[in-house]
């Protein structure tokens, strides 16, 4: 099966615990698409134990118990029977850890950022639902937004997890001053700057307090494999929608192309 996000891990890791994590994703198999959904849509309940190996089963009931609601997570879980109801967040967040749980991500898919990125005069593009251009911000204008941490745990479809230190600017931050300029859009689109990688996000997901652009990981700004200048971090969606290296990010109406949607994978991704 070639048709998953395993096509280009690079080898050039010196963590010791990535390596782990690639040999483990390279003798498994990825999620196949067919069990993506299913699982997607049960949240992994069944069949998890028979059909999956080592480092597929989070722990679920933990990772997914709720600080919010307290409902368990496998109770939620088969009440989620379906992508609508799926794909809302009703409010819910991800479990966030301290700073010194975390460690380095490893480097996982380099779609659309395989060539050296030039960063300086950098600039994204931000365009309204018909296509025009609203702004072409600089860099500094993302790090001049109020800037937080999130330590939370990214998860790969492929099955294996990070607790990862991200920081940078809330999304809903960023998108405050054009909630007023962007009409009825309901939907966000993100891709790179050759646009060989993109993503679609809904706007109630993206504007969860807990999906961020992010400008550093692990205390560093972010380096060109882990998606300089600027990428989406988030623990309540798979990594693929965690797109690297931002360059348009385009208000729509209609839900937006997105790269592993497009191979089959759920368009939502949701956790
Ligand atoms: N541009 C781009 N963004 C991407 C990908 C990619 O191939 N290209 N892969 C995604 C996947 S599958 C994951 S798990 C995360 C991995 O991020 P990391 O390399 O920082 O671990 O990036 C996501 N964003
Ligand atoms: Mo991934």
């Amino acid at each position: 099966m070639n048709e998953n996000p395993t096509d280009d891990r690079t080898d050039d890791t010196t963590d010791e615990r990535a390596a782990e994590l690639q040999a483990q994703a390279r003798s498994g198999p990825a999620i196949g698409i067919d069990e993506f959904r299913s699982k997607s849509r049960r949240s992994f309940l069944t069949g998890a134990a028979g059909v999956v190996g080592a480092g597929l089963f989070w722990n679920y009931v933990q990772t997914k118990s709720d600080p919010v609601d307290r409902v368990p997570g496998i109770l939620r879980s088969t009440l989620e029977a379906n992508e609508a109801i799926w794909s809302n967040l009703e409010g819910r967040s991800a479990p966030e850890y301290d700073v010194s749980d975390a460690s380095p991500i490893q480097v996982n898919g380099r779609i659309g950022i395989r060539d050296e990125l030039a960063l300086a005069g950098y600039t994204v593009r931000v365009e309204g639902p018909d296509g025009d251009i609203l702004d072409e911000l600089p860099l500094d204008h993302f790090r001049e937004l109020p800037q937080s941490d999130l330590v939370i745990e990214h998860k790969c479809i492929e099955g294996w997890s990070n607790i990862t230190h991200w920081r940078g600017a809330r999304f809903r931050d960023f998108h405050e001053p054009y909630a007023d300029r962007i009409g009825d859009a309901t939907y966000v689109g993100m891709e790179t700057p050759d646009g060989d990688y993109y993503v679609g996000w809904d706007l109630d997901a993206i504007l969860h307090p807990q999906t961020m652009l992010a400008l550093e990981q692990n205390g560093q700004p972010l380096d060109q494999d882990h998606g300089a200048p600027l990428r989406l971090a988030t623990p309540n969606k798979y990594g693929i929608k965690t797109i690297k290296r931002i360059k348009t990010i385009r208000y729509r109406r209609d839900r937006t192309p997105d790269y592993w949607a497009e191979r089959g994978y759920d368009w939502y991704a949701g956790l």
